[in-house]
């Protein structure tokens, strides 16, 4: 979410419009449409796992609401309008704060004395549920500590479709169910340290359509965002997956993104929203706008949206799509109270589900100033006090930091250079070694590549409270060693790395890859990169370091896939390594990598030959000016599906990495587990409570004498004749008559719980794997379990499990893997449940994606 402060933005002319500016008649008739999906599922709590207490204390609170302090939590109070980058309105009269809402998934956005996490990318490559947790929960401890109520993140979405993304690395992997047990991992670790997470971004934005956001911005000028017109198969088994699990994992808010889908917005695509989320999915959380995603203020309400963020129509603009016009659309029947009752009930339930009840904390963040004071109502300068409080909340996460930073990284080639003894005298090589000269803060949001990149650029960025570089973790070990240490970090000083690269011992070169959030440009990157090859002349950096050094070591900072066909293959580069984006820790982690004192990580994606070996096109400019089309022809067939689909040597595939030890794979067996049938849920979600506004205008006025903050957004009508407002749907959002239906809607049958129907997730085989650790070493090996469907428009095999397991050296475990009746099913857009074929199916265990030894037939 949120970037920075736009100039020009959207011309949000239409109050309740999806249209920005456009005549009807000029408009482009595309063929991708959402179908209806109304009216929006009524949250409940009843019957409902780790639910039902929170929603009875949720509804006993919001029945004591007035309709302007149910519209008031709902509504964000504008950009800057206080500390955090997003805030709710408060209920004074029962005593209730406003909501902080807080960027981002690695960290504290904007936070001092706080901690800078590894990113997303490289606890997916950990492939370690455990650590992910921990994860969590030591970047909720940090939350709840500074005051936020909601943390902005896990994200799964953007996927990882397209290598070249921008945001790829803010989460979990390129395959839905790596980042489906990502996702439920940090949900249940943030939310166990007291915080709200919000699963972002819902849905379907693998490609950066964030560069199309924007009407009337630059030459990618459109007026409407880009549509994600993805398919109904596809969309249920790739893009919603991970959410399931975190909706099943309890997650208490959901983000919807910027893009469009079919043709309707994020934040007002009923079939999205009401139908997949809150029907199909369970959800009894709520569901957050990303930062200026919300186009219109009735549809977004009947289509199920329960927040809006931040608030403002255009960043502070003082006009708001909710808040008082929300208050104004109730009255006048445009949005059933029912309906504001259900927002503020669901938003309450979650609030109470993780605790928030109970020693909430001051906020002693800002997110405008670094300052210790400022104004709290920062853009209406008002309100001079302590903004900073800077506590520190660090703990001793930088431990833990250090360990995901080193058992994320990967090792890609090692002819045996590694790990590392004491050396003599060891030769440093490249910018991606060294520090910032500008600091580890100093460029805007992270976005540029100047000295080592531990974290992408933009909204999902934290401030670093240091950051260890590579160079002087290495030269802490040097001379805890004794050795000599050289280094040239002049991407250029080609001459100088000759003369040091023929003395060391060992030559470890540094070289990266760069991405981010599009409303940042660096070195003519918007967000997504312009190509899968290194930045800062990496390769001839490479080049002329392994032509003089044959013991060249090179490791890469990247928040995604890099083609390395130029060099991988030069004889006198003995070791490569992949260590993504692993935050404040990044060089004590390296060197806890390079001399073996934790075992690396996994591969969370493909890193093909070159970049047409992905078989997708990154949209760099707009195909039409009115609304991008990205087709997702590439259907179910992402990342690693792809290439095995289509017979395509990847360099190293997903799972890939290896281990200081050597694994064997013993045996594998296959119990039945009897589970009984599969029955579709029925059954209607809630009817509403209360279907008619007994407040009368008058009392929703502004208080007398009512102090206004300048351009502060409130839930009080500013006249009695306010309702008189008339206004007008979107073509593709028209509002039928069941969107007021108050009587509830029949539950799909692939639903029934949160997560969907809970018989999904009954266990039909346990799969028991016995692996031994035949090396010198003790280590840790990531065990993977994939599963073929049998169909041909199945992917070849998909994977369906997965433990990162410890064994000492000459030693074997046994792991048990469960396989549910989800993981072998695919959806059938006929029936709409999910359905298993006849085909035969099988199951494969082994160290990546491509090399499985044990397999065994699921019958
Ligand atoms: C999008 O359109 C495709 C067909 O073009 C359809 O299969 C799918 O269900 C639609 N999804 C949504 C959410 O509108
Ligand atoms: C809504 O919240 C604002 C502060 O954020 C507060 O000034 C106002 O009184 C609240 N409105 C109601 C109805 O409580
Ligand atoms: C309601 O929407 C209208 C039209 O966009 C806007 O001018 C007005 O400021 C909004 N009212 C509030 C209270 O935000
Ligand atoms: C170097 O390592 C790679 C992979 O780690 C292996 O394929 C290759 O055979 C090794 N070459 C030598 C000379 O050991
Ligand atoms: C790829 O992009 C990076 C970063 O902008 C740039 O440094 C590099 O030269 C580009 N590579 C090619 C082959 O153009
Ligand atoms: C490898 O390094 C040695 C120096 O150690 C150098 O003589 C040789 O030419 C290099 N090999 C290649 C292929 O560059
Ligand atoms: C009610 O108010 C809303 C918000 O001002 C407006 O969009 C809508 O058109 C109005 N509906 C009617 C029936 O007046
Ligand atoms: C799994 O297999 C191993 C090796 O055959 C065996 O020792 C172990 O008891 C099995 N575990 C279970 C739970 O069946
Ligand atoms: C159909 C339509 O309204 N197209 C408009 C899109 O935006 C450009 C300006 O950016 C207008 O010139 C088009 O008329």
């Amino acid at each position: 979410m949120a970037p920075r402060k736009h100039t020009a933005l959207g011309s949000a002319i239409f109050l309740y419009s999806a249209l920005a500016g456009a005549q009807a008649s000029d408009i482009p008739t595309f063929a991708h449409r959402s179908p209806p999906a109304y009216p929006a599922p009524i949250g409940t709590g009843d019957g409902v796992p780790g639910w039902s207490e929170a929603y009875s204390k949720a509804q006993a609170i919001v029945a004591q609401m007035t309709l302007a302090e149910k519209v008031n939590i709902t509504s964000g109070v504008g950009w800057e309008a206080e500390q955090c980058v997003g805030n709710t309105g408060s209920i004074p009269r029962l005593g209730f704060r406003s909501l902080c809402l807080q960027d981002s998934p690695l960290g504290i956005r904007f936070g001092q004395y706080s901690s800078a996490f590894p990113a997303g990318v490289t606890i997916a490559s950990t492939w370690d549920e455990g650590l992910a947790y921990r994860r969590g929960y030591a970047m909720g401890v940090e939350h709840r500590a500074k005051g936020v109520d909601i943390q902005l993140g896990p994200v799964s979405g953007p996927l990882g479709l397209f290598p070249e993304g921008g945001r790829n690395w803010e989460g979990a992997g390129s395959d839905p169910y790596l980042s489906g047990v990502g996702l439920a991992s940090a949900v249940r670790g943030i939310q166990d340290a007291g915080v709200i997470a919000c699963a972002k971004h819902w849905i379907g934005g693998s490609d950066l359509p964030e560069r199309y956001r924007i009407a009337g911005e630059g030459a990618n000028a459109v007026n409407e965002s880009l549509s994600s017109n993805v398919d109904d198969r596809t969309m249920h088994e790739v893009y919603a997956w991970p959410f399931a699990d975190a909706v099943r994992a309890g997650v208490g808010s959901i983000m919807c993104s910027y893009n469009q889908i079919n043709n309707s917005y994020g934040c007002q695509n009923s079939e999205l929203i009401n139908g997949i989320l809150k029907n199909e999915m369970g959800f009894p959380g709520f569901v957050l706008s990303d930062w200026q995603a919300q186009h219109g203020g009735v549809a977004p309400a009947l289509a199920g949206l329960d927040m809006s963020m931040p608030g403002d129509q255009d960043f502070t603009s003082g006009n708001a799509y909710w808040g008082g016009n929300l208050t104004v659309a109730v009255l006048n029947g445009s949005v059933p109270i029912w309906r504001v009752d259900d927002m503020a009930t669901r938003i309450m339930a979650s609030f109470y589900k993780v605790g928030l009840d109970k020693d909430r904390a001051e906020v002693s963040l800002d997110s405008w100033t670094t300052d210790v004071h400022g104004f709290r109502n920062w853009f209406a300068k008002e309100n001079y006090q302590i903004v900073n409080g800077n506590v520190d909340v660090r703990g001793t996460h930088g431990t833990l930091i250090r360990e995901i930073a080193g058992k994320g990284t990967v090792l890609l080639k090692n002819n045996g250079s590694l790990p590392l003894g004491k050396l003599r005298q060891i030769g440093v090589f490249g910018s991606d070694a060294t520090d910032n000269p500008r600091g580890p803060n100093g460029c805007e949001d992270r976005a540029c590549a100047d000295g080592t990149v531990a974290m992408g650029w933009g909204s999902g960025t934290a401030n670093f409270p240091y950051l260890i570089s590579p160079l002087t973790a290495l030269q802490n070990k040097a001379y805890a060693d004794g050795s000599v240490i050289q280094w040239v970090v002049d991407d250029y000083a080609t001459g100088e790395m000759s003369k040091v690269a023929r003395q060391a011992e060992a030559c470890l070169v540094f070289v990266k890859a760069q991405a981010g959030e599009g409303y940042l440009t660096v070195d003519g990157n918007q967000g997504d990169r312009n190509n899968l090859t290194l930045w800062a002349n990496g390769e001839e950096v490479i080049r002329t370091v392994a032509a003089d050094c044959d013991n060249t070591i090179v490791t890469v900072h990247s928040p995604g896939p890099v083609t390395m066909e130029e060099w991988i293959d030069h004889p006198n580069i003995t070791a490569v390594i992949f260590a993504g984006l692993p935050g404040q820790e990044s060089g004590n982690a390296i060197v806890d990598v390079l001399y073996g004192l934790v075992e690396p990580g996994r591969l969370p994606f493909t890193i093909g030959k070159t970049a047409s070996d992905y078989g997708v096109k990154l949209m760099y400019k707009p195909d039409n000016t009115y609304a991008p089309q990205q087709e997702f022809t590439s259907g179910l067939m992402i990342d690693y599906r792809h290439f095995d689909k289509n017979n395509i040597s990847p360099r190293f595939e997903f799972g890939f990495g290896l281990s200081y030890t050597k694994w064997d794979y013993k045996s594998i067996a296959v119990r039945t587990i009897n589970a009984g049938p599969y029955t579709p849920s029925t059954g209607r979600t809630p009817a509403a409570k209360t279907t008619t506004v007994t407040e009368s205008p008058e009392s929703l006025l502004f208080p007398a004498g009512f102090h206004k903050v300048k351009n502060y957004l409130y839930s009080y009508l500013d006249s009695t004749s306010q309702y008189g407002l008339t206004g007008s749907y979107g073509p593709n959002d028209d509002a039928p008559k069941e969107a007021y239906d108050p009587s509830g809607t029949p539950i799909r049958p692939a639903g029934g719980a949160p997560g969907g129907n809970p018989e999904l997730y009954d266990v039909l085989w346990e799969v028991n794997v016995t692996v031994a650790n035949s090396g010198q070493r003790n280590g840790e090996e990531v065990v993977q379990l994939y599963v073929s469907q049998g169909e041909h428009d199945d992917p070849v095999r998909v994977l369906r499990g997965f433990r990162r397991v410890s064994v000492k050296a000459g030693e074997w475990t046994s792991i048990i893997f469960q396989i549910l009746r989800r993981d072998v099913a695919r959806w059938d857009v006929v029936s709409q449940n999910w359905v298993i074929t006849s085909a035969p199916k099988k199951v494969y265990v082994g160290r990546s994606s491509r090399d499985l030894p044990l397999e065994a037939d699921l019958n």
